[in-house]
Protein backbone atom coordinates (compact mmCIF):
# COMPACT_ATOMS: atom_id res chain seq x y z
CA UNK A 1 0.00 0.00 0.00
CA UNK A 2 1.00 3.56 -0.60
CA UNK A 3 0.34 6.92 0.81
CA UNK A 4 0.20 9.96 -1.12
CA UNK A 5 1.54 12.71 1.00
CA UNK A 6 0.19 15.82 -1.35
CA UNK A 7 -3.05 14.12 -1.28
CA UNK A 8 -3.48 12.36 2.06
CA UNK A 9 -5.22 9.15 -0.29
CA UNK A 10 -4.04 5.95 0.38
CA UNK A 11 -3.78 3.97 -2.56
CA UNK A 12 -2.11 0.91 -4.56
CA UNK A 13 -3.65 -2.16 -2.74
CA UNK A 14 -5.85 -0.54 -0.27
CA UNK A 15 -6.49 -3.11 2.72
CA UNK A 16 -8.10 -2.39 5.98
CA UNK A 17 -8.32 1.12 5.05
CA UNK A 18 -12.16 2.99 6.53
CA UNK A 19 -13.44 5.75 4.59
CA UNK A 20 -16.46 7.53 6.63
CA UNK A 21 -18.42 10.72 4.78
CA UNK A 22 -19.96 13.29 7.17
CA UNK A 23 -22.52 15.34 5.58
CA UNK A 24 -23.72 18.92 7.46
CA UNK A 25 -27.34 16.66 8.35
CA UNK A 26 -24.95 14.08 10.65
CA UNK A 27 -22.92 17.32 12.33
CA UNK A 28 -25.64 20.20 12.07
CA UNK A 29 -26.31 20.59 16.22
CA UNK A 30 -22.38 21.43 16.59
CA UNK A 31 -23.10 24.81 15.17
CA UNK A 32 -24.08 28.09 16.88
CA UNK A 33 -27.18 28.65 14.02
CA UNK A 34 -28.26 25.67 12.64
CA UNK A 35 -30.69 26.88 10.98
CA UNK A 36 -29.87 26.57 6.56
CA UNK A 37 -32.06 24.92 3.89
CA UNK A 38 -32.74 21.55 3.02
CA UNK A 39 -29.96 21.25 0.53
CA UNK A 40 -27.35 22.30 2.72
CA UNK A 41 -27.78 19.36 5.00
CA UNK A 42 -26.90 17.10 1.83
CA UNK A 43 -23.51 18.14 1.77
CA UNK A 44 -20.29 16.73 2.38
CA UNK A 45 -18.60 18.76 4.86
CA UNK A 46 -15.72 16.30 6.26
CA UNK A 47 -13.98 12.72 4.78
CA UNK A 48 -11.87 10.55 7.16
CA UNK A 49 -9.66 7.84 6.44
CA UNK A 50 -7.92 5.58 8.59
CA UNK A 51 -5.56 2.47 8.08
CA UNK A 52 -6.20 -0.08 10.75
CA UNK A 53 -4.57 -3.50 10.15
CA UNK A 54 -5.04 -4.19 13.99
CA UNK A 55 -8.04 -3.69 15.52
CA UNK A 56 -8.46 -1.87 18.74
CA UNK A 57 -5.29 -3.70 20.58
CA UNK A 58 -3.48 -1.68 23.43
CA UNK A 59 -0.32 -0.65 21.75
CA UNK A 60 -0.95 -0.43 18.55
CA UNK A 61 -1.07 2.13 15.81
CA UNK A 62 -3.50 3.53 13.57
CA UNK A 63 -2.53 6.36 10.75
CA UNK A 64 -5.51 8.14 8.29
CA UNK A 65 -6.79 11.32 6.70
CA UNK A 66 -9.05 14.09 7.75
CA UNK A 67 -10.50 15.96 4.74
CA UNK A 68 -12.41 18.92 6.15
CA UNK A 69 -14.43 20.88 2.85
CA UNK A 70 -13.98 24.99 2.92
CA UNK A 71 -17.51 26.21 3.95
CA UNK A 72 -19.56 27.94 7.01
CA UNK A 73 -22.65 27.63 8.53
CA UNK A 74 -24.19 31.06 9.26
CA UNK A 75 -20.84 32.72 9.50
CA UNK A 76 -19.18 29.72 11.63
CA UNK A 77 -16.61 27.96 9.82
CA UNK A 78 -16.74 24.03 8.61
CA UNK A 79 -15.65 21.91 11.49
CA UNK A 80 -15.17 18.91 12.73
CA UNK A 81 -17.30 17.36 15.58
CA UNK A 82 -15.04 17.19 17.91
CA UNK A 83 -13.64 14.47 20.48
CA UNK A 84 -11.76 13.33 23.35
CA UNK A 85 -10.47 9.81 23.39
CA UNK A 86 -12.51 7.10 24.82
CA UNK A 87 -9.64 6.00 26.42
CA UNK A 88 -9.05 9.37 27.50
CA UNK A 89 -4.84 9.49 28.42
CA UNK A 90 -4.42 8.94 24.57
CA UNK A 91 -2.57 11.29 22.69
CA UNK A 92 -2.04 11.73 19.10
CA UNK A 93 -0.11 13.44 16.30
CA UNK A 94 -1.74 15.86 14.04
CA UNK A 95 0.22 17.20 10.60
CA UNK A 96 -1.27 19.54 8.48
CA UNK A 97 -0.82 18.75 4.21
CA UNK A 98 -2.59 21.31 3.44
CA UNK A 99 -4.96 23.91 3.59
CA UNK A 100 -5.82 26.54 6.33
CA UNK A 101 -6.77 25.63 9.79
CA UNK A 102 -7.28 25.82 13.52
CA UNK A 103 -6.96 23.14 15.79
CA UNK A 104 -8.50 23.76 18.90
CA UNK A 105 -7.22 21.98 21.79
CA UNK A 106 -9.81 22.07 24.87
CA UNK A 107 -8.47 21.14 28.37
CA UNK A 108 -10.53 19.27 31.71
CA UNK A 109 -11.00 23.01 32.56
CA UNK A 110 -12.46 24.21 29.29
CA UNK A 111 -9.52 26.34 28.21
CA UNK A 112 -9.12 26.36 24.94
CA UNK A 113 -5.95 26.87 22.62
CA UNK A 114 -6.38 27.88 19.08
CA UNK A 115 -3.09 26.58 16.69
CA UNK A 116 -2.26 27.52 13.46
CA UNK A 117 -2.60 24.47 10.77
CA UNK A 118 -1.12 24.95 7.41
CA UNK A 119 0.82 22.80 5.26
CA UNK A 120 3.70 21.32 7.41
CA UNK A 121 2.35 22.16 10.75
CA UNK A 122 2.86 19.22 13.48
CA UNK A 123 0.90 18.99 16.66
CA UNK A 124 1.28 16.60 19.45
CA UNK A 125 -2.16 16.37 20.72
CA UNK A 126 -1.36 15.22 24.28
CA UNK A 127 -4.09 12.88 26.66
CA UNK A 128 -7.06 14.43 28.08
CA UNK A 129 -7.63 17.05 25.70
CA UNK A 130 -10.53 17.43 23.49
CA UNK A 131 -9.56 18.64 19.81
CA UNK A 132 -11.55 19.66 16.69
CA UNK A 133 -10.02 20.85 13.67
CA UNK A 134 -11.86 24.38 12.04
CA UNK A 135 -11.31 24.87 8.13
CA UNK A 136 -10.78 28.67 7.98
CA UNK A 137 -9.38 28.99 4.57
CA UNK A 138 -10.88 28.54 1.06
CA UNK A 139 -9.40 25.25 -0.12
CA UNK A 140 -10.06 21.70 1.64
CA UNK A 141 -8.09 21.37 4.91
CA UNK A 142 -5.81 18.05 4.83
CA UNK A 143 -4.76 16.69 8.10
CA UNK A 144 -2.99 13.30 8.46
CA UNK A 145 -3.41 12.15 12.22
CA UNK A 146 -1.16 9.12 13.93
CA UNK A 147 -3.03 7.78 17.37
CA UNK A 148 -3.33 4.57 19.40
CA UNK A 149 -5.97 2.32 18.35
CA UNK A 150 -7.35 1.54 21.05
CA UNK A 151 -8.04 5.24 21.87
CA UNK A 152 -11.38 5.75 20.54
CA UNK A 153 -13.65 8.81 20.30
CA UNK A 154 -15.95 10.19 23.54
CA UNK A 155 -18.42 12.78 21.66
CA UNK A 156 -20.64 13.14 24.54
CA UNK A 157 -19.11 15.92 26.31
CA UNK A 158 -18.60 17.95 23.23
CA UNK A 159 -22.06 17.06 22.19
CA UNK A 160 -23.47 18.18 25.33
CA UNK A 161 -21.28 21.55 26.38
CA UNK A 162 -19.38 22.25 23.29
CA UNK A 163 -15.94 24.15 22.79
CA UNK A 164 -15.64 27.38 25.19
CA UNK A 165 -14.91 28.84 21.80
CA UNK A 166 -16.41 29.20 18.08
CA UNK A 167 -14.89 30.36 15.27
CA UNK A 168 -16.42 32.86 12.77
CA UNK A 169 -15.53 34.38 9.44
CA UNK A 170 -14.81 38.00 8.76
CA UNK A 171 -14.70 40.30 6.21
CA UNK A 172 -10.28 39.78 6.11
CA UNK A 173 -10.27 36.03 7.90
CA UNK A 174 -11.67 34.77 11.05
CA UNK A 175 -12.28 35.50 14.80
CA UNK A 176 -12.31 33.37 17.35
CA UNK A 177 -15.09 34.40 20.38
CA UNK A 178 -15.76 32.82 23.66
CA UNK A 179 -18.91 31.30 24.17
C1 LIG B 1 -9.33 12.23 13.92
C2 LIG B 1 -10.80 12.65 13.92
C3 LIG B 1 -11.29 13.20 12.59
C4 LIG B 1 -12.78 13.54 12.59
O1 LIG B 1 -9.13 11.11 13.13
O2 LIG B 1 -11.57 11.55 14.34
O3 LIG B 1 -10.58 14.38 12.30
O4 LIG B 1 -13.13 14.30 13.70
P1 LIG B 1 -14.28 13.81 14.68
O5 LIG B 1 -13.94 12.40 15.07
O6 LIG B 1 -14.21 14.74 15.85
O7 LIG B 1 -15.57 13.86 13.93
C5 LIG B 1 -8.96 12.00 15.37
O8 LIG B 1 -8.74 12.94 16.10
N1 LIG B 1 -8.98 10.73 15.81
O9 LIG B 1 -8.74 10.46 17.10
ZN1 LIG C 1 -8.56 12.16 18.22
Amino acid sequence: MKYNLQTGEFYSNVEDVEYATKYIKDVISIYEKPEVAEEVLEQVTYEVQVHNPHGEIEGALQFGTSRIKAGDINGEFFMTKGHMHEVANRAEYYLCLSGKGLLLLMDEERKTTAIDMSEQSICNIPGNVSHRLVNIGEEDLVVLACWNSDAGHNYEQIATEGFSVRVFKTENGYIIKEV
